[in-house]
């Protein structure tokens, strides 16, 4: 292995630690209702990928070592939103894997939380994911050294409308109901264009809302923060396409859900539209434009591997 793969590892490593330890402390095992409070649990650290956390904590840290800043406090400014992230992920997996979505029964290798706690149940662990990611990102963080108060207190009131409009009607939940409406028949089957923009909401738009609220808490101005939005962007395509070839290539056990439903469903893929090798190609795309991004602000760290890791997953 590489000396710069290593290094990736070892961040990569140490930030899901980081991320897990943070999450710990938004999620506690002893609150009340005991019960709820265990079901949230089971779905948030059933062993996800941590994707959206570590893009905000890359991103950060990407625009802290452009404008001169410290990796620590990069990392304190954008940890909150890194945990809100992930909570909100995983309240759209609970909810996606429910009877009347996509009705799964495996998820991160283990039962969905409907099959283990009841439907009703599931319905408001999703529900207290949700609310819970909004109530921490309105309260942390509270202070950061070297930021002053009011100006601390802008940030988190813009992560908070951006990653609301991500995960809000426009975006996931809108891409949500797309592919929903398009899966009980009752319109038009998607075309490429209709799949692509389907894709940028329900996915797209939280990976997006993830690299930029990490960067704009580090203080991106305009030009950093579009350059990260466009990275973000290529990036959740990459991830959607490979998601798509994985379906088709991957193994249950790999993948930790169960594969082949989107072909068993008849839904449109990458790999349908397209076929593997020229989904594969699209992909390969996706990431050069990722890193063309970059590259054009100045911007690296460990963004440029992040989206490699990205398209080089097996779940
Ligand atoms: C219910 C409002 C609502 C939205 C659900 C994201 C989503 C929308 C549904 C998930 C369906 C799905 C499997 C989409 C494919 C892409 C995807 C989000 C995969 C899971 O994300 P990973 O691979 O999962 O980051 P881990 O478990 O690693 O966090």
């Amino acid at each position: 292995m590489s000396g710069a793969r290593v290094h990736f590892e070892t961040w990569l490593d140490a930030q899901r630690r980081a991320v897990d330890e943070a999450l710990e402390a938004v999620v506690p095992a002893h609150r009340e209702p005991a019960f709820v409070w265990e079901a949230m649990r089971y779905s948030l650290f059933a062993g996800g990928k941590r994707l959206r956390p570590l893009l905000a904590l890359a991103a950060a840290e990407a625009v802290a070592e452009r404008r001169g800043g410290a990796a620590a406090q990069a990392h304190a400014l954008a940890m909150p939103c890194a945990c809100a992230l992930e909570l909100i992920h995983t309240y759209s997996l609970v909810h996606d894997d429910l009877p009347a979505m996509d009705n799964d029964v495996l998820r991160r290798g283990r039962p969905t939380a409907h099959v283990v706690y009841g439907e009703g149940l599931a319905i408001l662990v999703g529900d207290a994911l949700l609310t819970e990611a909004f109530a921490h990102l309105a309260a942390e963080p509270r202070t950061v050294d070297g930021v002053d108060d009011a100006e601390l207190a802008r940030r988190r009131i813009a992560a908070i409308r951006l990653i609301a409009d991500a995960a809000g009607p426009s975006g996931m939940v809108g891409g949500q109901a797309i592919d929903l409406r398009a899966a009980g028949g009752n319109a038009a089957p998607l075309n490429a264009d209709g799949l692509r923009d389907m894709h940028a909401r329900k996915t797209g738009a939280l990976i997006r809302a993830a690299a930029l609220s990490g960067a704009s808490m580090a203080g991106a101005d305009g030009a950093l923060g579009s350059a990260i939005d466009e990275y973000a962007f290529h990036v959740g395509l990459a991830f959607q396409i490979v998601d798509d070839i994985l379906d088709v290539e991957g193994a249950s056990a790999d993948l930790g859900k169960t594969a082949g439903k989107d072909v068993a469903a008849g839904k449109p893929t990458y790999p349908a539209l397209y076929g593997l090798d020229a989904s594969r190609r699209l992909a390969a795309e996706c990431i050069d434009r990722s890193l063309a991004a970059l590259e054009g602000a100045g911007l690296a760290g460990h963004l440029p591997a992040l989206a490699g890791w990205v398209v080089g997953r097996h779940s």
